[in-house]
């Protein structure tokens, strides 16, 4: 596998020095926040996992390789290029193969952090079972990675344009455990609660360590769904969300957006119906999220499996 990865200077050096890493994706940044504010917190949400004492390595596909760990000029790039393609397992030799310029999303980015040995992987929110999918056969191919990728991912639950009950079920029938952080209940990314509760609360970033180093050392591969709720004074009211997010499925249904298309088109609705208050707690989720992952990060390192 080591043709294929790149590693930044400062992936390279933490990699030699055994210390802590943690994953990022890109098709967050790519397709799922407007410029200049994706590439912005990129960069800030790196810093906030340099400062919680782990070393960030975010994940694109760039010249036929994966890189892991981007420089500043590649975050610009991936940030600003309509070039970017969204790739996820589908696509991944496609796009290394071609050369081509490519966003991972959570599936490829959890295929990526494994190649290169990093166990935590932090982002906003997963894909999953789209509403209607017993007709479409919409389901994210992040919860088949989540079936057999040992890879922990700290997210901040799926978002209510998706099927949070049949999310779940698909997570269950495949092994993969919920864990939420703080609270029983599982998030559903702009808002705390989704009526749904995770499987098992771990509150502690050694607990929550010990859990997924316990299920890797039985044999039970596959990730573990890290949930944590987006801080109090940062969600959005429930209220809001649910009737932008009918009107967002129906306008996605009207102008008959289908497969990959599907979860960017939302999210970009979302963001203009709410006047941009959806990016102000989608930014504030994923700096949550990468506080949780960098400590959970250094609680797995002190035991690696
Ligand atoms: N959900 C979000 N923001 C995102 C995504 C999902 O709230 O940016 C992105 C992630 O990269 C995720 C992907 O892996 O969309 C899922 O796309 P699909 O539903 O096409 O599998
Ligand atoms: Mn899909």
């Amino acid at each position: 596998m080591q043709p294929f990865l790149s590693f930044s200077p400062e992936v390279a050096a933490a990699r030699a020095a055994g210390q802590p890493i943690v994953a990022l994706e890109s098709t967050i940044i790519s397709h799922g926040m407007p410029y200049p504010q994706n590439v912005q917190t990129a960069r800030e949400v790196e810093q906030i996992i340099r400062d919680g004492g782990a070393v960030p390595a975010t994940i694109a596909i760039i010249g036929g390789k994966i890189c892991v760990g981007l420089t500043d000029e590649q975050l610009e790039l991936l940030g600003q290029s309509p070039e970017a393609m969204k790739v996820s397992r589908r696509d991944l030799a496609y796009v290394l193969a071609q050369n081509k310029l490519g966003a991972t999303t959570v599936a490829a980015t959890m295929i990526c952090a494994r190649l290169a040995s990093i166990p935590v992987f932090v982002t906003g929110g997963i894909g999953g079972v789209h509403r209607g999918a017993e007709t479409s056969f919409d389901i994210s191919a992040d919860l088949q990675e989540l079936a057999q990728t040992n890879v922990a991912v700290v997210c901040a639950g799926v978002k209510s344009i998706l099927d949070i009950g049949l999310t779940l079920e698909y997570l269950e029938t495949h092994g993969v455990p919920v864990v939420s952080v703080g609270q029983p209940g599982f998030p559903a990314f702009f808002t705390r609660e989704s009526g749904f509760n995770a499987d098992f609360q771990l509150d502690t970033p050694a607990e929550q360590a010990a859990f997924i180093q316990t299920k890797w050392r039985l044999g039970l591969n596959g990730g573990v769904v890290v949930s944590n709720p987006v801080p109090e004074a940062e969600a959005m009211p429930k209220e809001e969300i649910d009737a932008i997010t009918v009107q967002a499925l129906q306008e996605a249904a009207e102008n008959g957006v289908t497969g990959k298309k599907v979860t960017p088109f939302l999210l970009a609705r979302i963001k203009t119906l709410t006047q941009g208050r959806s990016l102000a707690t989608n930014i504030a989720l994923v700096k949550n999220n990468a506080r949780v992952g960098a400590a959970l990060a250094r609680a797995m390192a002190e035991h690696p499996t």
